[in-house]
Order: structure tokens, then C-alpha cells, then sequence
């Protein structure tokens, strides 16, 4: 599986994956211009180093960077330094600024994970990312999150979004998803399709007409690491996290495909 890609290669797929921020920045041009409609990284912690204790900085442009209550970070990640967290009051408050809102648009999730072996996980949700805690754990509320949880017995990854009228639910089933050892994980929403991609490979996807386009804008705070769920506790992820990026748009196939690389190139 692993394999080292040649470095002019690595260089080009950082930057074409890396979003109109980077190339922006280089080519000196304002990054809502001269792009053809690429999403634009909004969100990324690469977790590799602090400016500010307490803080981990958002090395995109729009400045959501979070608050750290608790969680370590690791030398070793996917790429370069990770975030662990040990499930006891370990999280992230990313706050919620109008870049990480996106009304009914689309827009992606990426991250690196490790999470405990499956049959050690928590019978309740294990959150790795959450806004408003949209689907059932807290529906008045509309938001989108990410959480492995065991159902009838079986490990699942499951993304929800949306809010109670308009719900819309998406699930990963397990199958390609290794315990204990980093997965790459994307989300996005295209349109009316709801998709997700295990380490490089679509895994599901879901067209959902009228729930696929609920808004996912609200006023709780996009968290990481922990959710509030609907009966009032409080729930936090135990395993490792690596370079979460939100783009606010659908990312390509191609791109996904780049970015699942990265790791491989360690
Ligand atoms: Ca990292």
C-alpha cells in the first residue's frame, strides 16, 4: 500500500489539492478570481505545529482557527504532527464563522483518522467532527457531522447532515475501514448527491433530492472531538486525528485521489 510518489509529483498534488489559497497566494491573484470555480480550502489544520499555545492555527485563509481543550499533540501523524484525543474531555472549538456555513451549497470534509480497534469502541457516538449535531442525536438543529458508532452489534463510520424537516442521513458501512490504523476519510456534497470516499475509493453515495439540499447554516459552533447529543450528554472521541480540511465546494474524484496519496507519500 505504501508507496513513495516521485517529488515533483508530491509538489503538484499538494498544491492542486492544496486549493486556490496556496495557488492564490503563489500566483499572486485573489482567490474568487481566474480559478474556473475550484473550491477553496475554508478550514485546515495540518496539526504540525502551534503559534499560540492553546491554539491550533487554520492555515487556510479565512481564519478559523481552534480553541485545544485537552487534546495532545502527536510528533508522528499521517503527515507530519497529529491531534489525539482520549475520550474523556479531549476537543476542539473551531467557533463558527459565516466560512464554514454553507446554506444548501456543497462543500467537503477531509480528514486522516485512527480510532481505537472496533470492537473497543463506545457502544455511543464517537464524534470526529460536528456542527449543530444534525440527524437524530440533536435534529432541531441544523449541521453536519461524522461519527463511528457500533449498530446491531457492527462498527459503522456515519455521516449525517441537514436538520429535522429536511434530514438528510448518510452511512458508511464498515467493511473497508481499518481499526488502529490511519484511514483517509472525504465527505462531500455534489448537488443532490451525498457522497463518501474511504482511502481513495468511493465507498457510498446516496441521492436524497429534496433532503440532500436542507441547509446545514445554524448557530452552534462547529466542534471536534465532541458532540452534545439530544438527550442533553456529552460525547468525545477517542483515537487520532491528521490535516482536516473543509473546502467549500465538492472536491473532484482526481483530487480526492490526491489527496488520499498524501499519506502515502510519508
Ligand atoms: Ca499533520
Amino acid at each position: 500500500m505504501k508507496r513513495v510518489l516521485p517529488a515533483h509529483i508530491t509538489i503538484w498534488a499538494f498544491a492542486f489539492v492544496a486549493g486556490p489559497s496556496v495557488l492564490a497566494n503563489e500566483h499572486g491573484v485573489d482567490e474568487k478570481d481566474g480559478l474556473g470555480g475550484m473550491p477553496s480550502l475554508v478550514l485546515h489544520y495540518t496539526f504540525d505545529r502551534h503559534r499560540m499555545v492553546g491554539i491550533e492555527p487554520d492555515v487556510s485563509d479565512h481564519g478559523n482557527h481552534a480553541r485545544i481543550h485537552g487534546a495532545t499533540q502527536l510528533r508522528e501523524g499521517i503527515i507530519g504532527g497529529a491531534m489525539e484525543f482520549d475520550g474523556e474531555d479531549d476537543f476542539l472549538d473551531c467557533g463558527n464563522n459565516k466560512s464554514i456555513n454553507f446554506d444548501d451549497g456543497d462543500f467537503t470534509i477531509a480528514l486522516w483518522f485512527k480510532t481505537p480497534l472496533k470492537e473497543e469502541l463506545p457502544s455511543s457516538y464517537n464524534p470526529f467532527i460536528n456542527k449543530g449535531a444534525a440527524g437524530s442525536l440533536r435534529p432541531s438543529r441544523p449541521g453536519y457531522g461524522l461519527y463511528a458508532t457500533r449498530e446491531h452489534g457492527k462498527a459503522i463510520l456515519r455521516w449525517d447532515f441537514g436538520q429535522r424537516s429536511h434530514q438528510a442521513r448518510a452511512r458508511v458501512i464498515t467493511d473497508n475501514w481499518e481499526s488502529d490504523c490511519w484511514n483517509h476519510m472525504v465527505l462531500v456534497r455534489r448537488g443532490h448527491a451525498i457522497e463518501a470516499w474511504l482511502n481513495g475509493k468511493r465507498v457510498m453515495d446516496q441521492v436524497q433530492k429534496a433532503k440532500s439540499q436542507a441547509t446545514v447554516s445554524g448557530p452552534e459552533r462547529l466542534l471536534i472531538g465532541k458532540v452534545v447529543t439530544n438527550r442533553g450528554t456529552i460525547n468525545l472521541f477517542q483515537g487520532v486525528l491528521d490535516d482536516v480540511r473543509i473546502y467549500d465546494g465538492a472536491l473532484s474524484a482526481e483530487a480526492i485521489g490526491l489527496l488520499a496519496a498524501m499519506g502515502d507519500s510519508e
